[in-house]
């Protein structure tokens, strides 16, 4: 028998969730909801990472509502429908309840309840036996989420480094790379897009709108009402689309060709921003050279794009420059291309002038908030960077799919792994077999979700942590517009025997005599630390929840300022000597994206407004508003194939894979090449018994990975999909 087969976490294994407390408790009984006993407590959302600061509304001791904190100008003091529904992470009757630890009989392996005290002695022995048989520098993380900082402070105290976020090399790891290549700087988490004052706004497949970042849907509707123009590359017509001065409805996997048509129509009609162009950047003669053969004409016959729809819209964006933003992305490992795509966004902003301009992209500031005092970990023995992705140097970060691969094998680096909320078999695609292998191959695998989610059923001791509701957390302090700080802390008690992040890495490090890590009775004390460091105290963070700082640096480059930028030049680079040395293409580069077989369609993907990803497909609040997924198919196509509105079918990639039953939905908003789903549905875990077998997966249906020669991240937009009729 394999070491370890997946698991799944039964309904019988985990404990009969007790009736959770209901939403509006004041209605059933017949009077308005807060004209009880009404407390409130402050929050940062969590339902995804923009962070929106909120208020937990409590009336009678049952949880009410959560609304916005007016004083968050991060959020423009609104939470997104998502965060509204909050509280039903808190009630979700499938929640974690206890320690689960996967143990063996003559039937087979299972899991079995287990005490904190077991589970993580369990763990901190293995810990101790992995280091004593192979070093410490061997167990890693991946994480999304600034509860992973806790196990990152534990396993770098132990002597590990080796950390990956999915969000980086599955999101926004190529945009990272290429504008920092460009610029010398990231974009950065919270996106420095200064959209509020933009005149006029490119969004290159950003569905703003339907990806739901609150700020950003916000300062878009605020230049819209404005009269900015609004450009929307899609090939779907995405909401963002339907709001549009110009929607180019461009052939998928294009996006390159187009940008080099618009940077050649900039310079060869001199709409550059001379001036900026000469005191920042560097390389403009060859990129000159580089796209003369792609004019607008050259570009119709790989994009569909009418030429003078490309000459028109390359002309707008220079009339406004330079508060024109040609938006960055977010979700950005498309088509394996995507570092110098984003190189050549970068290149295209700094032709029009736009970085560190006002109405293009802001100079980002946060507050200085002092780091709680512990010691500095112990060096690392290793340089895993080296060892466990080589062929990436450029990537200043860990890569998930390789971290992973790095966990099985004779010679595997990796011997211990710690997924702290993070969804892999639903988030990197094509990895469950890697997944499987990894389980089977590591002496040691942790999953700290608050979900029974699919991961789970590959570890060896499931923990669970508390919601967003019932916990301290990390201060709020992004690198903004506005600096602010806002605080985390527990509306209600953990719910079963939940508990935060930080008090189970405080655990384990007591049994591995680390404790000089995590030197506080609770994280309270620290949060409050840090906030008498800058004239404030947890006491009056409590009240206000959100305290806004005034900004000390200028948002903006000024008039005709020197500036030296953090690239090897000094200057934006718009060749990349790096790229070059590095053998890679110093100018971006189009090549062609594969078509789909005959009967099969570009698989495309997004978000909807009502869910983040899969951890909210199972939130009985969300559930309701949007319980599964749709395939969006063209009439074309559904004519074609004799599909009708509403019926259910599964798709079929060409290696075979079926997905779950998905309904149609027959929309000339998506092309006949191509069909759409929403990313975060077809769970299989049976656990999880909203969202179980409801809708269709994309990540299950991804076969083919185009990897990112330069960084490592994972394309996923280059695979392709039929239909296959219920009868
Ligand atoms: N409601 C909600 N909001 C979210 C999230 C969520 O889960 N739910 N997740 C958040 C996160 S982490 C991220 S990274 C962002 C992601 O959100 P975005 O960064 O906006 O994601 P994209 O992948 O750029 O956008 C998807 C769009 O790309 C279009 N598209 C597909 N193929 C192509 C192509 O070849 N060319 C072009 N030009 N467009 C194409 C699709 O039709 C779709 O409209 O959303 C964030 N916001
Ligand atoms: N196929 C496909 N793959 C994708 C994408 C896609 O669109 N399609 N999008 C990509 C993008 S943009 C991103 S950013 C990544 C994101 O992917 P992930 O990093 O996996 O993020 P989530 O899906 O939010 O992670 C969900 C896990 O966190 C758990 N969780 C939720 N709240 C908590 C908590 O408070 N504590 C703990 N311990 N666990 C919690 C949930 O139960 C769930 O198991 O996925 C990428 N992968
Ligand atoms: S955008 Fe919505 S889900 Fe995300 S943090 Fe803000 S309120 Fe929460
Ligand atoms: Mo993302």
């Amino acid at each position: 028998m394999q070491r370890r087969e997946f698991l799944k976490l039964s309904g019988t294994m985990l404990a009969t969730a007790a009736a959770g407390p209901t939403l509006l408790s004041g209605c059933s009984q017949k009077r308005l909801p807060g004209s009880g006993q009404v407390t409130t407590s402050p929050t940062i959302c969590n339902i995804c990472f923009w962070k929106c600061a909120g208020v937990v509304y409590q009336e009678d001791g049952k949880p009410w509502k959560i609304v916005g904190n007016q004083q968050d100008l991060h959020s423009g003091g609104r939470l997104c429908t998502r965060g509204t529904g909050g509280i039903g992470a808190y009630q979700d009757a499938d929640r974690l309840q206890t320690p689960m630890l996967r143990v063996s009989n003559k039937d087979g392996q299972y899991f079995r309840k287990a005490s904190w005290d077991e589970a993580l002695d369990y763990i901190a022995q293995r810990m101790r036996s992995i280091e004593q048989k192979h070093g410490n520098d061997r167990l890693a993380l991946l994480s999304h989420g600034s509860g992973g900082d806790f196990f990152q402070t534990l396993l770098q105290g132990f002597g590990s480094y080796i950390y990956g976020h999915p969000s980086y090399a599955q999101c926004r790891g190529p945009r990272e790379v290429g504008f920092a290549l460009t610029y010398g700087e990231e974009v950065g988490s919270i996106d420095r897009t200064d959209m509020e004052n933009s005149r006029c706004i490119v969004l290159i497949g950003s569905h703003i709108g339907e990806n739901l970042h609150n700020g950003q849907v916000q300062t878009l509707s605020e230049a819209i009402n404005k009269d900015a123009t609004l450009i929307t590359v899609d090939p779907r017509f995405s909401v963002a689309a339907s709001k549009s001065k110009h929607w180019l409805p461009i052939k998928p996997g294009t996006d390159m060709a187009l940008l080099l048509a618009w940077i050649n129509v900039l310079i060869n009609e001199g709409l550059y921003d001379r001036d900026y162009v000469a005191r920042y950047t560097q390389g403009l003669e060859a990129l000159t050279e580089h796209v003369q053969p792609f004019n607008p004409e050259w570009a119709y016959l790989e994009t569909g794009l009418d030429p003078e729809l490309i000459r028109t819209t390359a002309r707008e964006m220079a009339r406004n420059a330079p508060a024109t933003l040609v938006h960055p992305g977010r979700h950005v490992t498309w088509y394996g291309d995507d570092t110098q795509r984003s190189r050549a966004i970068a290149i295209l902003n700094a032709l029009l002038g736009s970085w560190g301009c006002e109405g293009g992209f802001y100079i980002p500031e946060k507050v200085k908030l002092p780091e709680y005092p512990i010691p500095k970990p112990p060096p690392a023995k290793s340089d895993w960077k080296k060892i466990i992705q080589p062929e990436f140097p450029l990537s200043p970060s860990g890569i998930s799919q390789s971290i992973l691969a790095a966990c099985s094998g004779d010679n595997a680096h990796i011997k211990g792994l710690f997924v702290y909320a993070t969804n892999l078999p639903h988030t990197i695609p094509n990895s469950i077999d890697m997944i499987k292998q990894a389980a089977q191959d590591l002496d040691l695998m942790v999953v700290i979700d608050t979900m029974p989610a699919e991961i789970t059923g590959y570890a060896d001791v499931i923990l669970p942590e508390c919601t967003y509701l019932e916990r301290y957390d990390e201060i709020r302090n992004v690198a903004e517009r506005q600096p602010s700080l806002a605080l985390r802390m527990p509306a209600f008690e953990p719910r079963y025997q939940s508990k935060p992040a930080w008090w189970i890495a405080q655990q384990l490090a007591k049994r591995l005599e680390l404790e000089q890590y995590f030197p506080y009775q609770d994280y309270a004390e620290v949060i409050d630390w840090q906030l008498r460091q800058v004239d404030s105290s947890l006491t009056e963070m409590k009240t206000l929840g959100v305290k806004n700082f005034e900004r000390k640096t200028a948002m903006y480059f000024r008039e005709g300022e020197q500036i030296r930028f953090r690239t090897p030049s000094g200057k934006i680079e718009l060749y990349s000597k790096t790229l070059e040395d590095n053998g890679y293409d110093p100018l971006p580069k189009y090549t062609p994206p594969q078509q789909p077989p005959n009967k099969f369609y570009h698989l495309n993907y997004g978000r909807a407004p009502a869910h983040t990803f899969g951890r909210t497909s199972n939130n009985p609040l969300l559930f309701e508003l949007m319980p599964e997924n749709a395939v969006w198919i063209n009439p074309l196509v559904a004519k074609d194939w004799q599909i009708n509105n509403g019926e259910y079918l599964r798709l079929q990639n060409p290696e075979g894979t079926l997905s779950n039953r998905v309904r149609v939905r027959i929309t000339e908003r998506i092309r006949p090449d191509s069909v759409f789903i929403v990313h975060g549905f077809g769970h299989t875990s049976k656990s999880l018994r909203l969202a179980n077998g409801v809708g269709a997966s994309d990540a299950l249906l991804m076969s083919r990975v185009l990897v990112d020669p330069i960084m490592g991240g994972t394309g996923m937009r280059g695979n392709f999909v039929t239909f296959v009729r219920e009868s």
